[in-house]
C-alpha cells in the first residue's frame, strides 16, 4: 500500500477512534447500559441462530464474548480505514459508509429490551464526530494537494504528476508545515475524544457509580466459612468453594446491566391475589437465608467447567409468593432480567421447601455485577437457564402453556431435570505421572438429590468406590444435597498408558448414565474419561 493511501486510511482510523470515544463517553454520561459497539454485539448475538451460538459457546467457552467483540472490532477497523481512503477522492465519499455503520448501530441501540430514545444520542454523536474529525484531519492533505506541493517528495521534487492521492510510492513525504498541521489536528481530535471518554463515566451514572454504591453496602450476611471436611486435599481438584472471581459466567448481556440498588425494584405479579413490589431495602429487611448451592449451566459438556459452588445469601422466594397469594392453576414463574432476558421456572421448585432464593450476596459479599447485582435468583436442583435469572426485576406467576422464555425459543427444553454428573480433575488429560501410587480425584454433583457415592473404573476394569469428602458431615453444614462433592482414590498402576472414568450415584439410587447425549436440548450425559501415562 502506498504511503498516501496509508495516510488517508490512518486519518480514517483516528477519526473512527474519536467517534468511538465520544459515543462511549456520552453513553456513560447518559447512564445507558450499552455503548453503540456493545449494542451491535448484542444484536449479533440476537440474530445468531441457536445452534450456531451453542457451537460458538462450546468452542470459545466463557471467552465467547471476547472473541465476538474481537471479530466485530477487526471488521470495524477495516471499514473505518476504508472510509478514510474514500475521503481522498471527495470529502463526502465516506458518508454513505458512515451512514450505514451508524444505521446498524442505531438499530442495535434502539432495539434492546432496555432501550430508550436516549440510546440514539451516542450513535448520532459518534457519527458526527467521524465526519467532522475526518474532515479536520484530512484537510491539510487536501490543501497540500491543491498547492501541488507537499504531496510530492520535496527531495525528488517533481511537482508535476498525475493523481497525487493514489498509488505512487514516490509521493510519500509531506512538507513541514503540512506535517505540523496534521499533528496539531490529530492531537486536538484525540484530546477532545479522550476527554469525553474519560469525563463521561465520571460525571455520568454508569457502571462506575454502581460499583461505588456496591462497595459501600453493608449487607446482613455472615462470612462464608468453608465447612470442615469438604476437601479431599488433592492438588488440581476444583476448590469446593468457587471464589467469585473464578465462578463461570454465562449470559447474553454483552455489557452487564449496571443497576443502582436504590432504583432497583422487584415486582411479583401475574396470577396472584395482590401484586408485590419490593425495593432493595425491603429485600434486605426480610429474614435472610444463607446456603451453599452448586450452580451449573445446561451447556456444560461432559468434563466441562461451567459449574461452581458458592455460599449464597438472600431471601426465600416461597414466603414472597405466599405474600402475593398464588392463584390456583399457576404452574410457572416467568423471571425477567433488567436487560430483558427471561426464564421459566416450575412453580413447584420455588415452593416445595428447597432453598430457592432471591440472592443478594455470593460468598459473603454483595453479588458482583457480572453475577446479577443487585439481586438474582438461585434455585437448588435446576439448571441456570431455567432458574437463575441475574439482574432480576420481575417474577410473574403464570402457566407454562402461556409463556416462552429466552432459551426455549432457541430450541432448548422448557423443563430439563438436572443430570447427575461427575468429573475427573486429577490427573490432567495426557499427564505423565511418576511410577508408584497414583492419585485420582474430582467432583460429582446431583443438586437437590444428593451424592450417595462416586465410582471410578481404571482401564475398563470394574467400578470401584471412591472416597467422598464430607458426605457423612451433611447435617453439620458440610456438603449438602444441593452442593457438589469432591472424590478421590489411590491406585498403583503399572508403567504405560491408562485411562480413568467416573460415575456418580445419587441418594435416590440413580446411577449416572454412560449414554452420551449432547448439551442441546436438555443437558449432556455420559461418563468423563481422562487418559494419562505412568512412567
Ligand atoms: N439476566 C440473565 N440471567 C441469566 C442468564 C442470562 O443470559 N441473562 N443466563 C443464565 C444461565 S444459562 C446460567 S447457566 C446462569 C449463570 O450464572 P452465572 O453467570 O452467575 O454463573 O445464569 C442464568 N441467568
Ligand atoms: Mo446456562
Amino acid at each position: 500500500m502506498s504511503t498516501v493511501r496509508l495516510r488517508w486510511g490512518t486519518a480514517g482510523l483516528v477519526a473512527g477512534a474519536a467517534g468511538f470515544g465520544v459515543a462511549y463517553g456520552s453513553a456513560q454520561f447518559l447512564g445507558r447500559r450499552l455503548t453503540p459497539f456493545d449494542a451491535v454485539a448484542e444484536l449479533v448475538i440476537d440474530l445468531t441462530p441457536g445452534s450456531f451460538s451453542h457451537w460458538f459457546i462450546e468452542r470459545f467457552g466463557t471467552s465467547d464474548k471476547f472473541v465476538l467483540g474481537l471479530i466485530i472490532a477487526v471488521l470495524t477497523v477495516a471499514l473505518l480505514f476504508a472510509a478514510g481512503r474514500l475521503a481522498a477522492s471527495a470529502w463526502w465519499a465516506p458518508l454513505p459508509l458512515y451512514a450505514a455503520l451508524g444505521g446498524i448501530a442505531a438499530v442495535a441501540a434502539l432495539t434492546r429490551d432496555d432501550s430508550a430514545p436516549d440510546d440514539a444520542v451516542p450513535v448520532a454523536l459518534g457519527v458526527v464526530t467521524w465526519i467532522v474529525a475526518l474532515a479536520l484531519l484530512t484537510e491539510p492533505f487536501d490543501r497540500a494537494r491543491a498547492a501541488g506541493a507537499g504531496v510530492g517528495d520535496p527531495v525528488h521534487g517533481d511537482p508535476v504528476h498525475g493523481d497525487p492521492s493514489l498509488g505512487d510510492p514516490a509521493l510519500g513525504e509531506l512538507d513541514r508545515p503540512t506535517r505540523r498541521s496534521v499533528l496539531v489536528r490529530t492531537g486536538l481530535v484525540a484530546a477532545m475524544a479522550g476527554a469525553t471518554a474519560v469525563l463521561g463515566p465520571l460525571l455520568g451514572h454508569g457502571r462506575r457509580r454502581v460499583e461505588q454504591a456496591r462497595r459501600l453496602l453493608n449487607l446482613p450476611v455472615t462470612p462464608a466459612r468453608v465447612p470442615k471436611g469438604v476437601s479431599v486435599g488433592v492438588d488440581g481438584v476444583a476448590p469446593w468453594q468457587t471464589p467469585n472471581a473464578a465462578f463461570y459466567r454465562i449470559d447474553t448481556a454483552f455489557t452487564k446491566p449496571a443497576i443502582d440498588p436504590a432504583a432497583w425494584r422487584l415486582r411479583i405479579h401475574g396470577m396472584v391475589e395482590r401484586e408485590v413490589v419490593m425495593t432493595y431495602q425491603d429485600l434486605l429487611d426480610q429474614e435472610v437465608t444463607e446456603d451453599w448451592i452448586t450452580l451449573n449451566c445446561v451447556s456444560n459438556p461432559v468434563g466441562g467447567d461451567l459449574i461452581g459452588n458458592a455460599r449464597w445469601s438472600g431471601v426465600r422466594i416461597a414466603p414472597l409468593l405466599a405474600e402475593a397469594g398464588v392463584k390456583p392453576g399457576a404452574d410457572a414463574v416467568l423471571q425477567t432480567s433488567e436487560d430483558g432476558w427471561t426464564c421459566g421456572t416450575p412453580l413447584e421448585a420455588l415452593t416445595d421447601g428447597r432453598q430457592a432464593m432471591v440472592a443478594f450476596a455470593m460468598n459473603g459479599e454483595a453479588l458482583p455485577i457480572e453475577h446479577g447485582f443487585p439481586a438474582r435468583v438461585v434455585v437448588p436442583g435446576l439448571y441456570g437457564y431455567v432458574s437463575a435469572c441475574k439482574w432480576v426485576v420481575s417474577l410473574e406467576v403464570t402457566r407454562f402453556d402461556r409463556i416462552s422464555a429466552y432459551w426455549t425459543e432457541l430450541g432448548w427444553a422448557e423443563q430439563a431435570p438436572l443430570q447427575i454428573s461427575s468429573r475427573v480433575d486429577v490427573p490432567r488429560e495426557g499427564e505423565e505421572l511418576e511410577a508408584g501410587e497414583v492419585r485420582l480425584a474430582g467432583v460429582a454433583w446431583a443438586q437437590h438429590t444428593g451424592i450417595a457415592a462416586v465410582e471410578y473404573a481404571v482401564d475398563g476394569g470394574p467400578w470401584l468406590r471412591a472416597e467422598t469428602a464430607g458426605t457423612a458431615l451433611r447435617a453439620d453444614g458440610g456438603p449438602n444435597r444441593d452442593t457438589w462433592v469432591q472424590w478421590s482414590a489411590t491406585e498403583s498402576l503399572a508403567a504405560g498408558d491408562h485411562e480413568v472414568r467416573v460415575r456418580a450415584v445419587g441418594d435416590d439410587g440413580s446411577v449416572q448414565t454412560g449414554v452420551e447425549r449432547d448439551v442441546v436440548p436438555a443437558g449432556a450425559t455420559g461418563w468423563h474419561t481422562r487418559r494419562f501415562s505412568v512412567g
